[in-house]
């Protein structure tokens, strides 16, 4: 890469969001660079390998929608797309729109700096080069900063240690090895059935069991493809108003002015279709808690169904409340401890203290393993914003700004830092949803708010103070208003120590969402300020 060169846009991040923010700048005449740590396209999609790692929204709808002849055209083999096919696609979209040329790859952001005299943006990568733009574009994605426990003794193992999060692109083959995975989330919940026919022995860490509803993947037939492409716009349409973007049937009715049979007439209904569509099996599963326990005792009756051994079982039952952490969905994860192989250690009491040369220790026991599996999940949503030295106005710093939780208005902006805009950032519906169309929708309010910008005279747009504080007030009212901060999870920052607990994605809807974006920018952007 040449020193110091300028664009008009640098974007971070080669995956969903920064491959479309590319397409859509480009379309508008602006010049861009996107910078990627990675040396592919894909993102998430790209370093998340490990076995089994599978899309938890249908690949119909987990796809891009901005070009019609791209979503006509492609073909899904599965309900559900695994990594290799999500990360081909995103191959594809790069080829398909010539993207390649303007991605530097292998290049690390390591600082970025609002130049106040310049009014441009001085991003420095981990190599060494400069470039200079006057607006940055973080398209980092939400759950990029793999969380590795700092556990003591790692270094001395004698054996090798994986996060699913960097999972080696030539593969991992554990024939015949003692394999420890710690972490039971939707990353392990994915990846233990298929390990555990392989190794010799899996031992299954788990610190807080997860509620789990079956995927029921399958292949996809093409006729039934072919009769949702004949309406594609329809389903796109009824999707966006629903408030996680995803289309599936909702139940209007409370849980708890139903019958019992009624009751578990619908959740079975839910279970046998499989997937995300549980969560929309009464109004009030996630405001209520009398009602939520009513899908939690169902799905803990189904554990026990399956687990044979009743402690076992026990263990694997979720106490916590249900659909607050997000909901895992499953192929053969329960039916994996029936297994002679499988070991279950509940380490919620008796944490795992440290690595040993020959395994793990936890609860004053070792236990003797080849190789660990990390499926311990990301410092989500700021974790990777707060790594990059970013500096806006009067050289404050974004990590010092966050300390306290991210500050941000819409997820898009944030006060102080001037033409710098994240896709999906905290305080956006972003994992409450689907990605693909919330990133979409980032990705076309952004480069409408740059045109905006530049048809006034090419200054900075930036969020103000005010804008930014009521933006806050309102996501965290939103949240209070759900059982959601009650549980512990990545959405607070739960799994990662010291890390300030706030509820960080916006909950009001995507319908909502979308609504109050397009009203700020039709009133000529309020709460922005064009300095
Ligand atoms: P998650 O969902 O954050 O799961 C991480 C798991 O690792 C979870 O069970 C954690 O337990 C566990 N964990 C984390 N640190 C430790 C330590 N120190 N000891 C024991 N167990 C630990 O990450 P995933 O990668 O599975 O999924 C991330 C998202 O990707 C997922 O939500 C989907 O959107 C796709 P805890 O629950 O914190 O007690």
């Amino acid at each position: 890469m040449q020193h110091s060169e300028n664009f008009d846009a640098v974007i971070v991040g080669a995956g969903f969001a920064g491959l479309y923010m590319l397409h859509r700048l480009r379309k508008l005449g602006f010049s861009a660079r996107v910078l990627e740590a990675g040396s592919g396209v894909g993102g998430t999609w790209f370093w998340n390998r490990y076995p089994g790692a599978r899309c938890d929204v249908e690949s119909m709808e987990y796809s891009y929608q901005f070009s019609d002849s791209l979503q006509q055209e492609w073909e899904w083999s599965e309900r559900y797309a695994g990594q290799p096919e999500i990360l081909h696609y995103a191959n594809h979209v790069a080829d398909r729109f010539d993207l390649r040329r303007d991605i530097e790859f292998d290049t690390r952001v390591a600082a970025a700096t609002f130049d106040e005299a310049a009014a441009c943006w001085r991003i420095k990568t981990a190599e060494g080069a400069e470039l200079t733009a006057r607006y940055c574009i973080m398209a980092t994605g939400c759950l990029s900063s793999a969380n590795v426990p700092d556990l003591k003794g790692l270094d001395a193992f004698r054996g090798r240690w994986y996060h699913t999060g960097h999972w080696p692109h030539e593969g991992v083959d554990f024939s015949g090895l003692s394999v420890g995975v710690i972490g039971t989330g939707s990353s392990a919940i994915q990846s233990i059935p298929i390990m555990a026919e392989q190794a010799e022995q899996l031992y299954v860490f788990q610190r807080t069991p997860n509620y789990v509803v079956p995927a029921r993947n399958a292949p996809l037939d093409h006729d039934i493809q072919q009769a949702i492409k004949a309406d594609y716009a329809g389903l796109r349409q009824r999707a966006k108003q629903m408030r996680n973007g995803i289309q599936y049937p909702v139940n209007e009715a409370s849980a708890l002015e139903v019958t019992e049979d009624e009751r578990r007439r619908q959740y079975e209904f839910r279970w046998a279709r499989g997937g995300l569509s549980f969560l929309g099996s009464f109004a009030d599963l996630l405001i209520n808690k009398e009602a939520n326990d009513t899908a939690g005792e169902f799905i803990r009756a189904k554990i026990r169904d399956v687990v044979s051994d009743p402690a076992a079982a026990a263990t694997l039952s979720p106490q916590s409340i249900f659909g607050c952490k997000r909901l895992c969905i499953d192929t053969h994860y329960f039916e994996t401890f029936n297994r002679p192989n499988v070991s279950l250690i509940d380490v919620n009491r008796a944490p795992v203290e440290g690595v040993a040369r020959d395994g793990i220790m936890a609860g004053g026991k070792l236990y003797p393993v080849d190789a660990i599996v990390f499926a311990t999940g990301f410092d989500a949503m700021t974790g990777t914003l707060r790594r990059i030295d970013i500096r806006g106005r009067g050289g404050r710093r974004l990590a010092e700004k966050w300390s306290e939780g991210p500050r941000t208005y819409l997820g898009l902006m944030v006060a102080d830092f001037p033409n710098l805009f994240t896709i999906t950032g905290p305080g956006s519906p972003s994992v409450l949803t689907n990605m693909l169309p919330s990133i979409e929708q980032h990705v076309e309010w952004i480069a409408d708010c740059m045109l905006f910008s530049q048809e006034r005279g090419r200054g900075c747009i930036e969020a103000t103070p005010e804008a930014e504080d009521a933006w806050m007030v309102h996501v965290d009212e939103v949240a209070s208003a759900t059982l959601f901060p009650l549980a512990n999870s990545w959405y607070v920052g739960a799994n990662i120590p010291g890390k300030p607990r706030v509820f960080m994605p916006y909950i009001g809807g995507f319908p909502r969402y979308v609504e109050t974006c397009n009203q700020i920018a039709a009133e000529g952007y309020t709460g922005f300020a064009l300095t």
